[in-house]
């Protein structure tokens, strides 16, 4: 019976499309809002620190719409993280991976969002931005910085990425679908 409900539910999602809310977040200067409007306008936006947030609704991916909250990553605004965590189906978490000396900063954070109660299984994808810059870490090195394989609970993955030009956006984001459309499978049996 589960088996048939579950073919149905994926038909009527294949038919109708899919929306899942995305979380965008990471430490202040990390590249959020950038890769939010270079996926939105495909525009390399002049960006200011986000004092809020930022919403868009990006074109679909494989047939799953998202509606991207881009949330301001300084400092003393990351208390306002939480209130942005309810019904939340995929996290993309950005780092700047040339500024290796917040690493352990950006992991505490990641952490911290993972072990909230309203986050329990959402899966993520890390974004190793910036691979443009000199002496940027690369994906798997970074994933081992945050401590990324000794998460449990969440399906993730590290993708490489440069939010200035676009490169690696939608391949993370494809990779995020895939693992958004499992979660809300999970949800729904
Ligand atoms: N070289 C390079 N610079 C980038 C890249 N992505 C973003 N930046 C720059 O990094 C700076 C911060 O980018 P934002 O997108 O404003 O960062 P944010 O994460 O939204 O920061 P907050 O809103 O403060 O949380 C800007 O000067 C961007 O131009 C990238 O892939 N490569
Ligand atoms: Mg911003």
């Amino acid at each position: 019976m589960g088996g048939l409900l579950s073919s149905l539910y994926q038909t009527l999602m294949n038919f109708s499309g899919t929306k899942a809310r995305i979380l965008l977040l990471g430490l202040d200067a990390a590249g959020k809002t950038t890769l939010l409007y270079k996926l939105k306008l495909n525009e390399t936006v002049c960006t200011i620190p986000t004092i809020g947030f930022n919403v868009e609704t990006v074109e679909p991916i494989h047939n799953v719409t998202f509606t991207v909250w881009d949330v301001g990553g300084q400092d003393k605004i990351r208390v306002m993280w939480k209130h942005y965590f309810m019904n939340t189906d995929g996290l993309v978490f950005v780092v700047d991976s040339a500024d290796p000396e917040r690493f352990e900063e950006a992991k505490a954070e990641l952490n911290g969002i993972l072990e909230n109660d309203e986050m329990r299984g959402v899966p993520f994808v890390v974004m190793a931005n910036k691979q443009d810059l000199p002496g940027a870490r690369k994906p798997m090195d970074l994933a081992d910085k945050l401590g990324l394989m000794k998460i449990k609970g969440h399906q993730w993955h590290v993708q490489g990425c440069c939010a200035a030009t676009g490169d690696g956006l939608v391949e993370g984001l494809e990779v995020l679908t895939k693992l958004v459309k499992q979660f809300q499978k999970n949800k729904q049996f």
